[in-house]
């Protein structure tokens, strides 16, 4: 496996380079063109570009979080070929500039959904948090402003502004779009995606839905072990994996992760490695890493990458906000830090308990 962080770019991230530079172990960044819009095309001169100024800090590119997909693509409209032919064109682009690895999410209309965003911990941190009740009690325009809001300025990846002024006309979008459908739409794309992965050996990466169930009526996915196979089995190639990201499947305590893992070997080609606390089961916030902080064992979640062989990125993801820091919600320094270097310490352990 190798150790990267997520990194935004310059003009967006907080963090500069040369401070992620300095975390021991972590030697690449996943990153992205952040300015771009779903649809777009990202021009080979921007990813060079890119890639030349990571290089220059001392890391590299190990893959790019997120190629976002566009909602017509999503949800099967008739002009979806044109995003798609674009969508073809950004990994040619990519592919060229020698970048295996595009994570992306099959999610109608929101990205990840959190209902606070600096939730108050009895230690001072601020986290990220989830509440049913209170998604239960808004409509879906006022969660995107109430995001908006309490990011104070900050861009929130997935949350595109221009994209999501149009909250209703997304809907519409989706209104006959039920999981069947989705799935279809799913195939459709990757189908369509494939002879130019398999060309510059692209890994497709599937982030799950977060969290995983539906939200607010709309279809969603990838959600658990059983509709990740069926979505594989329909597009039968390597190049067609997933980004294991254990606290998106964890949302949903039926999902055994390390039991997951293990059922998806050759499959895995990024991992985000975090952990939640439940504090009932419509409730739940994002904890420091550490198993005895949440509910998860991140021990086991990292012996299951190792025994099925992973050799992909792995990053830490959503930290605290934990020494005053003032950075994009679940994206600062600090506690990603720590969440990389307890990470890199088990790996180590796993490692050399395994050589015994
Ligand atoms: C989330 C997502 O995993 C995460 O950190 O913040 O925004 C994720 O990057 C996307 O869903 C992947 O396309
Ligand atoms: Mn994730």
């Amino acid at each position: 496996m190798e150790m990267t962080l997520r990194w935004f770019g310059n003009g967006f991230d907080t963090v500069p380079l040369w401070k992620i530079r300095q975390i021991p172990g972590v030697t690449g960044v996943i990153t992205t063109l952040y300015d771009k819009e779903p649809g777009e095309v990202w021009e080979a001169a921007r990813i060079r570009a890119m890639k030349e100024e990571v290089e220059a800090a001392g890391l590299h590119v190990s893959g790019i979080e997120s190629v976002n997909v566009h909602d017509a693509i999503k949800a099967g409209t008739p002009d979806r070929d044109l995003y798609i032919d674009r969508y073809i064109e950004t990994l040619e682009n990519l592919g060229k500039e020698d970048i295996h690895l595009v994570c992306y999410n099959f999610m109608p209309v929101f990205d990840w959904t959190r209902t606070e965003l600096a939730r108050v911990r009895p230690d001072g941190s601020t986290v990220m948090a989830y509440n049913q009740q209170a998604v239960d009690a808004i409509r879906p325009s006022e969660m995107f402003d109430a995001m908006q809001k309490d990011a104070g300025g900050a861009r929130l990846a997935g949350w595109e502004p221009e994209r999501l002024a149009h909250t209703r006309e997304l809907f519409d979008m989706y209104r006959d779009v039920d999981n069947e459908k989705l799935f279809e739409n799913l195939r459709y794309f990757l189908e369509r995606i494939m002879p130019v992965c398999s060309e510059y050996d692209i890994r497709m990466a599937i982030h799950p839905d977060d969290p995983a169930w539906s939200v607010f009526g709309l279809p969603r996915i990838i959600t658990n072990i059983g509709n990740l196979r069926r979505m594989m089995e329909m597009v039968d190639d390597p190049h067609n994996g997933v980004t294991f990201c254990a606290g998106s499947y964890g949302t949903n305590p039926e999902n055994d992760l390390p039991e997951m893992i293990r059922a998806l070997p050759g499959r895995i080609h990024f991992a985000h490695v975090r952990n939640l606390k439940f504090n009932s089961p419509d409730d739940f916030e994002e904890a420091a890493h550490l198993s005895s902080d949440g509910s998860f064992d991140l021990y086991e979640i990292m012996k299951a990458l190792y025994d099925i062989g992973f050799d992909g990125p792995i990053r830490p993801d959503h930290g605290r906000m934990i020494w005053g820091e003032q950075a994009m919600p679940g994206y600062g320094l600090y506690d990603r830090a720590l969440g990389a270097m307890y990470l890199s310490g088990l790996w180590e352990a796993i490692e050399k308990a395994g050589r015994e």
